[in-house]
């Protein structure tokens, strides 16, 4: 959640008065369904520090606040049902309570508010609007440049499109520094797919990053040049955003590339039912390659009495970098079973 705030340039919502507390429930009151009220939480970018000996929690900008500030509900906050800050929302007022950080719920994030005449930053800065494609980095991420056709740099916020080197079929240009930045709705992936790709190898490179919309918010995926056959291989971006860079040297052109891609709604997560049948839960993308920056949450429920049980058959994890962790609810408690974080086989809880 955190990550998707800043991939926005903005941060979860702290909230440290009454009036802010007020805000904030009238937002979320608005934007919740009637049925669903009193039912319902949303996560505050707040985690309690130390169990709360120090009485104070932690902003996810970093601030610490005074637990004393809170809204909390009846015999909260209670350090022992976890350590994140999430609201009950109720007829007209939202009530806090802690509890573990691992769900999924929904969250509201915060960003500066930008004056007239300026533009609003990817990392949340506001720069003069005369900064804009004047091919300095005045943003900080570069986001101010992010969005010009004429030094070619191309935005594209849809569902799917193509993209394609300068003067394609033919060939690109000799020092060419172009960048596409690809927005889809959110809750979806990225898929990009080339349907031709030449360049003068090691020397003319494809870059692809994942992740978020500048490039200190994304990581590297895959980084292409030579005279490849891509046609059976997509390049997956597990949020809304990915990057395409485009650069070449001095000398010897190529004719370059042209790629699809489009979204597709992220299917990972959901409710599961567990019968006396074994079933396979399986990541995104398996046998292949999961792709950077998933967020899944499986719930896997049994008949009362029943024991759920849970076999890794196949497990292979970047190291130290993704996780799995299973967790079991007892009397609507939630303990830790068991963190995977290496990479290893066969194991069994
Ligand atoms: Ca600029
Ligand atoms: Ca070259």
């Amino acid at each position: 959640m955190v990550l998707l705030a800043l991939r926005y340039g903005s941060n979860l919502i702290s909230v440290e008065s009454y009036d802010e507390n007020n805000i904030t429930a009238s937002i979320a009151i608005t934007s919740i369904p009637l049925e669903r009220r009193g039912a319902t939480h949303y996560w505050l970018g707040l985690a309690s520090l130390d169990d709360l000996r120090t009485n104070t929690l932690e902003s996810a900008a970093g601030t610490l606040v005074s637990q004393y500030s809170g809204f909390w509900y009846l015999n909260q906050p209670d350090p022992s049902d976890g350590e994140c800050v999430h609201v009950t929302i109720t007829e007209e007022t939202q009530s806090w309570s802690l509890t573990t950080c691992e769900s999924l719920q929904p969250f509201m994030c915060r960003s500066k508010a930008c004056p007239t005449g300026s533009i609003h930053c990817s990392n949340g800065n506001c720069i003069n609007e005369n900064f804009k494609c004047d091919e300095q980095d005045d943003c900080g991420d570069g986001s101010d440049e992010l969005d010009c056709p004429v030094n070619c740099n191309f935005y594209l916020a849809s569902s799917g499109d193509f993209v394609e080197s300068p003067y394609f079929p033919h060939k690109y240009a000799p020092l060419t520094n172009c960048k596409w930045t690809l927005e889809g709705p959110q809750g979806h992936n990225i898929l990009l797919q080339f349907q031709e790709f030449e360049t003068e190898k090691t020397f003319d490179t494809v870059q692809i990053l994942v992740g978020g919309r500048t490039e200190d918010t994304s990581v590297n995926l895959a980084t292409l040049s030579g005279k490849e056959n891509l046609t059976n291989r997509s390049f997956v971006s597990a949020s809304n955003f990915m990057i395409i860079k485009f650069s070449t040297d001095a000398s010897v052109e190529r004719k370059g590339f042209r790629a699809s891609w489009k979204t597709e709604p992220q299917t990972c997560g959901g409710m599961l039912r567990a019968t006396s049948q074994g079933q396979i839960l399986t990541s995104s993308g398996y046998p292949d390659q999961y792709p950077g920056g998933l967020e899944c949450l499986y719930i896997i429920k049994a008949q009362n009495g029943r024991i759920i049980t849970i076999e890794i058959d196949d497990l292979d994890l970047n190291e130290n970098e993704d996780f799995i962790l299973i967790e079991m609810e007892i009397r609507q408690k939630v303990k830790q079973l068991l963190d995977l974080l290496a990479v290893s086989t066969t194991t069994k809880e």
